[in-house]
């Protein structure tokens, strides 16, 4: 594992607010960011907004403000979203700030300076909702976009090229080196197949129909089109090109900083083909990883405004909090395949995962110390078969679950942690303390109560990445005193004797399934 962690999740379009999709990919970002720091790694967690554009231009105009004052309210908005889902952001970048739009210019003059970009006349088919130009074969004999499947139309005019054959070979050799370069790994077969093999033209960088980007300075009538500007971002927020380049430096240029860019499917081949290849003509290193994520939809469709079926995430979390909604998005979902979001899943995964596993076994275990042994945690003892295989699995969870989240591997590592805690509540029923307490086995009963408490408070680590403020009630629930709250790196087993634990309120109560359908599709719009 490197020493320092630099996650970015895609800057998005301040064009509408924030729905469910958005605050999937955020959140899973925010989850591989808290676990990098749990572990000690030195992290920094970058989100924000793409501001310019011609979609923004139009969408500002139509609502009768200036472009500006559209994008400032949506990415108000989308700050005020990540705050209520406890996102851990270290910075937001706005690619309308100076510190961004200065140096996309200064990035500009260096790629054309180094004989990169060239000007030339754009022809082809252009679909404006995703500002991108496609080719014959990409529209098909329907003309219809790849992305969105809307309706595209003939533009042409003078551009500027980025000569993307000039860094062909290099970015070739680099995916060849790094088998894990683009993740999971079966998306790389993918971007060689419908872009690279097909032949890769030049990359569109600039516009003139339009003058809502940053103006090129050596052609004042140009602005830079949006994927040079937007991609920048994620070195500009770093500080690359200004007058402090420390962060730059040690989160960008360093080796020791692993460097994960988790983006959909949609925006894969742009940060997997054509950023590696401004890295490389600005003479940069490139990303360890581009993580891929699928896309979700809403009871089999497309989630999309004009349809008026868009979740937002806010009213879930009014209702049930904001873990509840966290781990949905995190365990419900594989990380990398598509999935599809339906109210009915959602309520049924908190209640299994969070009411009966974990809220169950807290607790039962919390009300069998109260009335065993006056709410004291007690000292473990000698240990039988059923101590010893809850004992190891616990351990083996840990590994297996550094080992996933390593990988970036989020709904496996939790389905791991699951796994524990099923096999917890299945202990309380191997070893029924109910029989020893009535036996008088006391020593027996100590060591169930003890390994429970274990069992529970390691899994709550580990955990505590996604349930963000759940982890804080347990540690009240259990008196776990502030020295035994840290990541514990050594493992040591049952440290957790002499603590006084409190029955409290279920941390998430059971969700009538019918209800919550109800209110789900009530707020998607
Ligand atoms: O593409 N399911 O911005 P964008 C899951 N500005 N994730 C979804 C989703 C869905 N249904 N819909 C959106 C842009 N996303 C550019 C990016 S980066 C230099 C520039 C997520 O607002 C997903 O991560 O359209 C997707 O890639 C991203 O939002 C696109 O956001």
């Amino acid at each position: 594992m490197k020493n320092k962690f630099y996650i970015t999740t895609p800057i998005y379009y301040p064009s509408a607010e924030a729905h469910i999709g958005h605050a999937y990919c955020t959140t899973m970002c925010d989850i591989l960011a808290r676990y990098k720091r749990m572990r000690g790694v030195e992290t920094y967690f970058l989100t924000g907004t793409d501001e310019h554009g011609e979609k923004i231009q139009k969408k500002a105009t139509e609502a009768g403000v200036t472009p500006q004052q559209y994008v400032d309210d949506i990415a108000n908005k989308f700050k005020q979203l990540w705050k209520a889902m406890r996102i851990s952001n270290d910075d937001f970048i706005r690619t309308t700030e100076e510190r961004h739009t200065k140096v996309v210019q200064k990035i500009f003059t260096k790629l054309f300076n180094n004989g990169d970009i060239y000007l030339g006349q754009y022809e082809g088919w252009y679909c404006t909702p995703c500002e991108s130009f496609w080719t014959d074969t990409q529209v098909g004999e329907e003309h219809l976009c790849p992305d969105c499947h809307r309706e595209v139309h003939r533009a042409s005019e003078e551009a500027y090229f980025f000569k993307t054959q000039k860094y062909l070979p290099d970015l070739l050799k680099y995916m060849d080196e790094h088998e894990k370069f683009i993740l999971p790994i079966n998306r790389k077969n993918e971007m060689m197949n419908t872009f690279i093999k097909p032949g890769l033209s030049d990359l569109c960088v600039s516009r003139t129909s339009f003058d809502w980007g940053i103006q090129i300075k050596e052609n004042p009538k140009h602005v830079i089109y949006v994927w040079m500007d937007a991609l920048s971002n994620y070195i500009t927020a770093l500080g690359y090109g200004s007058e402090n380049e420390e962060k730059f430096k040690k989160f960008w240029q360093d080796e020791d900083t692993e460097i994960v860019h988790v983006v959909g499917a949609d925006i894969s081949r742009f940060h997997v083909i054509y950023w590696p290849m401004f890295l490389k003509g600005l003479s940069l290193r490139l990303p360890d990883r581009v993580f891929v994520h699928g896309l979700l939809d809403l009871n089999g469709e497309k989630m999309s405004k004009s349809r008026g079926n868009v979740v937002s995430p806010l009213p879930l979390i009014d209702r049930y909090g904001v873990d509840a909604v966290r781990w949905f998005l995190a365990r419900e979902f594989a990380f990398g395949s598509d999935g599809r979001f339906t109210p009915e899943l959602f309520a049924s995964r908190i209640n299994v995962d969070l009411a009966n596993t974990y809220g169950n076994l807290i607790n039962r275990t919390v009300s069998m110390i109260i009335k065993y042994f006056d709410g004291v945690v007690p000292e473990i003892g000698e240990l039988n078969e059923f101590d010893k295989s809850l004992r190891d699995l616990t351990e083996q969870t840990i590994a297996t679950y550094e080992n996933y989240m390593d990988d970036l591997k989020i709904s496996e590592a939790l389905t791991s942690v699951g796994e524990l805690l099923n096999a917890a509540n299945k202990y309380i029923e191997d070893s029924k303390p109910w029989v020893l307490s009535k036996e008088g086995n006391i020593s027996a009963l100590k060591n169930v109560m003890a390994i429970l408490v274990n069992s529970i408070i390691v899994s709550s680590k580990l955990l505590s990445p996604v349930l963000v403020e759940t982890i804080d009630k347990v540690y009240a629930q259990f008196g776990v005193s502030e020295n035994l709250r840290g990541y514990d790196v050594n493992h040591t087993f049952c440290p957790f004797a002499g603590l006084k634990v409190t029955k409290q309120d279920p941390l998430f109560p059971r969700l009538d399934v019918a209800v919550e359908t109800e209110f789900i599709n009530s707020i998607s719009k």
